[in-house]
C-alpha cells in the first residue's frame, strides 16, 4: 500500500468510527500544514497528514482499551501513565500507527509525543505538537493565548517563532498541571528544558 492509500484508508477508519472531535482532527491538519508551509517546507504532506489524522485515533477509547492495545504491541508503561489518563491516547495510538498502520517512523513519533512533547523534538514533532494546540478550533484561553503569541512572533519576524510559541505552551500547560495537582510526565519537562537550553 502506498502512502495515498494508507492516508486514504486512515481516513475512512477515523471517520466510520465517527469520532467527535473530528472538527479538531481537520483542524490539526490545515494548521499543521500551514505550518510546515511557512517553517518546513521541505516535509512531504503525506507526513503531515498522516500524522495529523492518527494523532487522536484512539482518545475516545477508555483506559482498558488503551492498556489492551499496549499490552498487545508489548508497549511497556512507565508507571506514571497508567495513572494519567491523558498521556494513554498518544501512546495508543502510536502503536495503531507503527503496527497496524505500518507508517514511517517519524510520522509515528509525531503521534507519540504530540501530548507531552519531548527533548530535541524534530520539525514533524513539533508541527503536530504546536497544530494541535494552536488549531482554528481551540477556544480554550491557554489555546488561543499560544495562538495569538505565534502570530505575533511571525508578524514580528521572530527567528523562531515555533518554537517561542511552543516553549509558551508548555508553560501554560506545566502551570495548570502544578495547580491541579497532576503529574508532570518527564517528558513535558525535558521538551521545555531542552528548548531552554538551546536558546531556542
Ligand atoms: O488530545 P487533545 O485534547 O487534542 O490534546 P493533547 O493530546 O495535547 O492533550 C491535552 C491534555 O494533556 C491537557 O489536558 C494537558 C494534558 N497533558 C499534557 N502534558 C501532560 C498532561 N497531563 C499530565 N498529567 N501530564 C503531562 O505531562
Ligand atoms: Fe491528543
Ligand atoms: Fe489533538
Amino acid at each position: 500500500m502506498d502512502f495515498t492509500d494508507k492516508l486514504t484508508t486512515i481516513k475512512n477508519d477515523l471517520y466510520a468510527k465517527k469520532p467527535s472531535r473530528i472538527n479538531h482532527i481537520e483542524g490539526v491538519a490545515e494548521c499543521a500544514l500551514e505550518l510546515k508551509r511557512r517553517h518546513f517546507p521541505e516535509i512531504p504532506d503525506f507526513k503531515i497528514l498522516q500524522a495529523a489524522y492518527m494523532h487522536d485515533f484512539t482518545k475516545e477509547y477508555d483506559i482498558q482499551a488503551h492498556i489492551e492495545i499496549l499490552n498487545k504491541y508489548n508497549m511497556p508503561l512507565d508507571g506514571y501513565e497508567e495513572i494519567t489518563p491523558k498521556l494513554l491516547h498518544s501512546k495508543s495510538a502510536y502503536a495503531i500507527a507503527a503496527y497496524e498502520y505500518k507508517l514511517d517512523e517519524d510520522v509515528c513519533l509525531a503521534v507519540l509525543y504530540h501530548t507531552t512533547g519531548r527533548e530535541n523534538m524534530t520539525p514533524l514533532e513539533k508541527i503536530i505538537y504546536l497544530a494541535d494546540y494552536i488549531e482554528k478550533n481551540r477556544t480554550y484561553v491557554t489555546c488561543t493565548d499560544v495562538r495569538d503569541t505565534y502570530e505575533l512572533l511571525v508578524e514580528k519576524q521572530h527567528k523562531k517563532p515555533m518554537e517561542e510559541a511552543i516553549l509558551y505552551s508548555l508553560d501554560l500547560t506545566i502551570g495548570e498541571l502544578i495547580e491541579k495537582k497532576l503529574i508532570i510526565h518527564k517528558d513535558t519537562i525535558q521538551a521545555r528544558n531542552y528548548l531552554i537550553k538551546e536558546g531556542i
